[in-house]
């Protein structure tokens, strides 16, 4: 997570006596150390980049069997042209009953899940904050609350029998989760009934079990059986095949306690001071910057809908009470306002959501809790020409300022993340957003399309070039 510009180093020691000290570390090592320490070198040197597979498609055995582009597709292989891979199946075809658990794994039984019970919300969340995403060095772990949980998959247009669980028959504890919300795209002017599938946890004492894929299966079956046969979701993994990648980007707000945490540092020609100078926040706002409230939405709804247009992947919203689900604030977990002109038309829509991120130590045991914020949607009445980057750049800059304000004096998050994606890269750098080591892949399931710019190009495994804009106009959860 940490930020690979800057280095962990408190004392600047001159570059010819850490040498120096290294050559006599070198010199006392063993034989064996000595190559144990090449091999580690090797590795390092032979280490896949972040958007490539870590084997090869023979080798996934359960994506290979899935309605997704393949890797290693050359010259020879046909060109799949954009629409679904596999249209063949009817709903006629659907089985109506679960997939057999015990054929694949004895001792669990399937159950359906409900948000909106006390009890269920309970189990979803201490499963997921017990096993959900972490860094890739454990340290940090998602840490949602039961509220952002309730809103992020209770969309209106979710069926009952989307929140699937696993439970093992004898305790009944729920040990593996996954969930689907209904999901409206454009893909390059085409639109597309799908669902965005999220929360996939499997319990971590019952991991390599092969219970992702049948959860996969049995998800798939339930979407399947309402006529819905694509779905978009994202993963840190790379699987078989990413439309795009995107990278993680991180903007400090309370510097001091990042540092103590060591998700920052200070470079190696920088100081304490420079850092914390660097990352001051604003406390006046630019703009005129009100909540969003229901009265904009006709307003902000036909702004976003123009905005969307910048992008070849669209959220497409159908209903004025999704928009509202989606985007009205909600205390502790999702943020919005609407900037104002002097007629009080509404000019700009910005919105941010807050995750909080727990800090482990080496038992697992919760050291520190993170605020962070990340961006969520936005649009602006800059945005009706496609091409106008200048002023959509200026806009985003001044709306991105008073955002931080927001998150940092009025809700006291720590840090504040955005992806590559949308047109971030217009304010990115500018806005002192530093690049993170994550990366982000977004999937779509049973839909060939050419592959998308996510605001990242790839110049070697640890160079990428920043753009200024992508073709992501979602942004999920
Ligand atoms: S992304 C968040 C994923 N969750 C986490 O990272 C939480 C922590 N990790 C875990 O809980 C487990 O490690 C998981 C894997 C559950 C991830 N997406 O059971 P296994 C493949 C898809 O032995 P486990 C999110 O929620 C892997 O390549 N597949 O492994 C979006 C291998 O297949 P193959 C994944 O480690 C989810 C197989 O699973 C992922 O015990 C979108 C191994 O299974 C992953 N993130 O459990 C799901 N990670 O043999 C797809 C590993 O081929 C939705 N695998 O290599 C598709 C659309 C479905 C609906 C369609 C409707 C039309």
């Amino acid at each position: 997570m940490s930020d690979p510009n800057e280095n962990n180093n408190k004392e600047n020691p001159d570059k010819f006596d850490q040498l120096k000290k290294l050559q006599e570390l070198l010199s006392q090592l063993t034989t064996e150390q000595h190559e144990a320490l090449k091999k580690k070198h090797e590795e390092y040197l032979n280490r896949k980049g972040p958007d490539e597979p870590s084997k090869t498609m023979e080798e996934f055995l359960f994506w290979k069997t899935q309605p997704v582009p393949q890797f290693g597709d050359n010259s020879e292989t046909p060109k799949l042209k954009q629409g679904p891979i596999d249209s063949s199946k009817k709903i006629a075809d659907i089985s109506t009953t679960p997939i057999n658990l015990s054929k694949n794994v004895e001792g669990f039984e399937w159950c359906t899940l409900d948000s909106q019970n006390d009890t269920h919300l309970e189990e979803i969340h201490s499963l997921l904050n017990e096993n959900y995403v972490e860094d890739l060095s454990s340290t940090m772990r998602f840490a949602y609350s039961k509220d952002f949980l309730k809103w992020a998959i209770s969309q209106p247009g979710t069926k009952s029998d989307w929140q699937v669980g696993i439970r093992v028959t004898t305790s009944k504890k729920l040990v593996a989760f996954i969930s689907a919300v209904p999901l409206h795209l454009k893909i390059n002017d085409e639109e597309v009934e799908s669902v965005e599938i999220n929360f996939l946890c499997v319990h971590k004492k019952l991991r390599s079990k092969r219970l992702a894929p049948i959860l996969i299966k049995e998800i798939t079956r339930r979407v399947n059986l309402y006529d819905i046969w694509q779905a978009l979701y994202t993963a840190g993994v790379v699987l078989p095949k990413p439309i795009t990648t995107t990278r993680y980007t991180h903007r400090p707000l309370n510097w001091d306690k990042l540092y103590d945490v060591g998700f920052v540092g200070v470079p190696e020609n920088g100081s304490e001071e420079e850092m914390k100078k660097k990352y001051v926040v604003k406390s006046k706002k630019n703009l005129k910057y009100v909540p969003f409230e229901e009265k904009y939405y006709d307003e902000v709804a036909l702004l976003f809908e123009q905005h969307q247009q910048r992008y070849k992947l669209q959220h497409i919203f159908k209903s004025k009470e999704e928009f509202l689900h989606q985007f009205l604030p909600r205390k502790d977990i999702l943020r919005s306002f609407v900037t104002l002109n002097d007629d009080g038309k509404v000019t700009d829509f910005i919105s941010y959501y807050i995750l909080p991120f727990n800090v482990l130590d080496d038992d697992d045991k919760i050291v520190e809790n993170l605020k962070v914020a990340y961006l969520f949607h936005y649009c602006s009445d800059c945005a009706s020409t496609l091409d106008d980057d200048r002023s959509l750049g200026a806009r985003l800059r001044l709306l991105v300022q008073d955002m931080l304000s927001d998150a940092y004096n009025e809700e006291k998050c720590d840090l504040f993340n955005c992806l590559t994606s949308q047109d971030n890269g217009l304010f990115i750098e500018q806005e002192n957003f530093g690049m993170g080591s994550g990366f982000l892949n977004f999937y779509l399931f049973n839909y060939f399309v050419d592959k998308m710019n996510g605001g990242v190009v790839k110049l070697s495994k640890d160079n990428w070039l920043l753009q200024k804009n992508s073709d992501i106009g979602i942004v999920m959860i």
